[in-house]
Parts: C-alpha cells; structure tokens; sequence
C-alpha cells in the first residue's frame, strides 16, 4: 500500500482539474475530488453536491471503491479522505489519475493477462482504430525479446502496452524504442531520484541491475509500420524477495532502489503521458542527432568493454555510443568501428 501524506482542516475543498464531463463515471469524478484536497478531507456534503447525488450514494459509491482495495478514511465533521491505494490497478483510480495529469488515452485494465502486447494485438485485429494502453496488475507470459520471459508477478509492478496505427517508414522503430527509452528514463530519474541508466537497444538499469524492459512489436507491410506495440515492463513495488533465483543479481525494482514504495497510478498515468509524448515526437520530428545527444548522458554502455552478440556472430570491443540508425557502435582491438544493428550486449568482464 502507498500511503498520502497526512491532512488537516480546510473550509473549502479545491476542485479537481477540467470540468466533469458527461461521460465520466462518478466514481472517477469523486476520486478526483479526492485527489485534488489532498492531504485534506472532503466533507460529505461537498461530493453530494458536486456529484450531484445524495449523501447517502456518495457513502454507497465509496463503500464500493473500499470493496476495491483503496483505503478511504472517513472521519466525523470532516469528511473523506483517500489514504493509500492498492498495489494493483483499480481503473477509476487510473482514470481519475490520467485526468489529473490531462493525459488523453483509453485504457483497459485487467487483474491477469497472458501479455499485454498479446492482448493489445488482439485489440487491434479486432479493428481497433484509435491509440489505447492495455494495463494489467500481473502477466502469465510476459515476453522480451527472442521469446525470452518477463517475469511478472502481481506485486504492485507495471505490465503496459501502448498500440498505435503509425504509418510510419520502418526505418524508424528502431529510434522509437531508443527514444522513449531516454523519455522514460529522464522521467524515472527525475521523480525517483535514481541514477538509471539506458543498456542498449531496450533496457533501463541501475548500477547493472535491470528495473524496465521495453518490447517494440509491429506489422509492417512492406516499408511501413502498420500496427505498433509498445510494450513496457517496469519493477516498481517489487521487493528483492520477488525475484526468482535466476534474477536475484540482476534485477531490481524502483523501490529496492529508492528504499519507499512508489505510487502506481499516480506513476502510471505519467509514464503513459510520457509514451504517448514520445511517441509523436518521434514520428513528427525526430532528429536522429537529437536522439544521439540525449542518449549519451543515459548510455549505461558507453566507454566499456563489452560483447554483442546478434545470431551466430560475436563481436568484442569498446561501447563508442549510437550511430544515427540507432546502431551501437564497436571499437574494435584495431580501431575500427562497428556498428551492430540487432541483438544482445552484455558487459565483457573477462580481458
Ligand atoms: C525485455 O526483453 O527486456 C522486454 C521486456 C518487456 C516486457 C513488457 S511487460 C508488458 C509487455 N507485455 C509483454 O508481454 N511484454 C512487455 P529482453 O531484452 O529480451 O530481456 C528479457 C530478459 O530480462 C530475461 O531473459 C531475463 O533475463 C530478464 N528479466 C525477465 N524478467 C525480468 C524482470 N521482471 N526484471 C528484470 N529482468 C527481467
């Protein structure tokens, strides 16, 4: 559970961002208004009025979201106040968060999924046309890449697919991931306080230790990208004993990190502002040395020796940084420089 902070008295209660649209479920709208006193209370009689509903049903509606897992205090002359959230997704609350934050996307929730890039390509062979995110609080078959796992227990962690329609040249995925990947991990430092770092071509680690892996799906036909998954798996709440063995050593989450529980729908609703951001910036105009300069500071890579490995073909030298495709360029023992353009780099600890 994370926690807010403490509240005190106030006479009046500020409103939540934006006006209430007629679409918005009440439930959303009230945790809004919740969100927006915070640390403060909400009297009663203020949500039956802005709700425009009786006492009697703001009480019934916060009943349910407490049947939700979200812990909401109520106390006499005061009112309510929201103290702690799950660290499994409720939609209103994710709703209500994205609203906050003015972040513009259709979300579908679920408790258990095999994958959420499974099930947002099956979204849009459905015929979905519009950019969504599919969110779930565990994954049975997460996947990486070369039908590698992703461990995803439901631990208060983030599985997210975000999937657009981009007709855009195939030339430039590559860069995607490699710029959300610097957009994500600038937004991460920024409010974790963690020195992460980007591994090539889709990792983001601390100190060697993976927090997030990014998987970029698509169907191209033939020079343009059609469909597009972004997928994201990032160790937030999880604590070291959720590891399995094999990841022990190399995985962390934001929390082992920071030493305090983070947020996650507060969290959430960021990211996927910064994905959806990203994301346009990138088919806009996205400049490929303009994704080289904001990759140098992150590059966990750069300067050290390492081994890339794409196929059957390994190639030792030093990290030199990326090329304007997006590449990880080599130095090779005889100064020349390679650029490898797919695969796996692990550091080579053995010279
Ligand atoms: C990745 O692959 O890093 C991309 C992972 C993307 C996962 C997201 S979750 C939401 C969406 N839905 C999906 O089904 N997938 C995406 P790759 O570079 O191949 O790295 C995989 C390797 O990372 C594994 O072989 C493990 O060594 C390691 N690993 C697996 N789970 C991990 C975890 N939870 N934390 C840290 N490392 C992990």
């Amino acid at each position: 559970m994370a926690k807010y902070p403490e509240g005190r008295r106030r006479t009046v209660s500020p409103k939540p961002k934006g006006k209430r649209s007629g679409l918005e479920d009440p439930s959303c709208y009230l945790l809004r208004t919740l969100l927006a006193a915070k640390p403060d209370y909400v009297s009663g009689s203020v949500l039956a009025e802005r709700l425009k509903m009786t006492r009697v049903a703001v009480w019934g509606r916060i009943d349910k979201l407490r049947s939700q897992g979200l812990e909401i205090e109520a106390a006499r002359n005061r009112g309510y106040r929201l103290e702690a959230e799950p660290d499994y997704f409720n939609s209103h609350l994710l709703e209500a968060w994205l609203r906050e934050k003015e972040v513009v996307c259709p979300i579908s929730v679920f408790d258990s999924l095999d994958s959420t890039n499974s099930e947002a390509e099956r979204q849009l062979t459905g015929g979905r046309k519009e950019s969504f995110a599919v969110i779930s609080s565990s994954q049975e078959k997460g996947r990486g890449r070369l039908g590698r796992k992703w461990h995803s227990p439901a631990v208060g962690n983030l599985y997210l697919s975000v999937a657009f329609r981009p007709e855009m040249p195939a030339m430039r995925l590559r860069l995607l991931t490699l710029w959300l990947g610097t957009r994500l991990c600038n937004h991460l430092r920024s409010l974790s306080g963690i020195d992460l770092m980007v591994k090539w071509p889709n990792d983001i680690v601390v100190d060697g230790r993976k927090i997030g892996g990014m998987l970029t799906e698509a169907s191209i036909d033939p020079e343009c990208v059609r469909t597009l998954v972004f997928g994201l798996g990032l160790n937030v709440n999880a604590a070291r004993n959720h590891f399995p063995k094999a990841l022990k050593e190399t995985a962390s989450s934001l929390k082992s990190e920071a030493g305090g529980n983070f947020r996650l729908h507060e969290l959430t609703a960021g990211i996927i502002g910064v994905i959806l951001k990203g994301y346009k910036e990138c088919l806009e105009k996205l400049d490929s040395k303009v994704l080289k300069k904001s990759w140098q500071p992150l590059d966990a890579l750069a300067g050290k020796q390492v081994i890339a490995q794409s196929g059957k073909e390994k190639v030792k030298g030093k990290a030199y940084g990326i090329d304007e495709s997006g590449a990880l360029l080599i130095k090779l023992r005889n100064g020349k420089i390679r650029s490898h353009f797919s695969g796996d780099v692990t550091l080579n600890t053995k010279r």
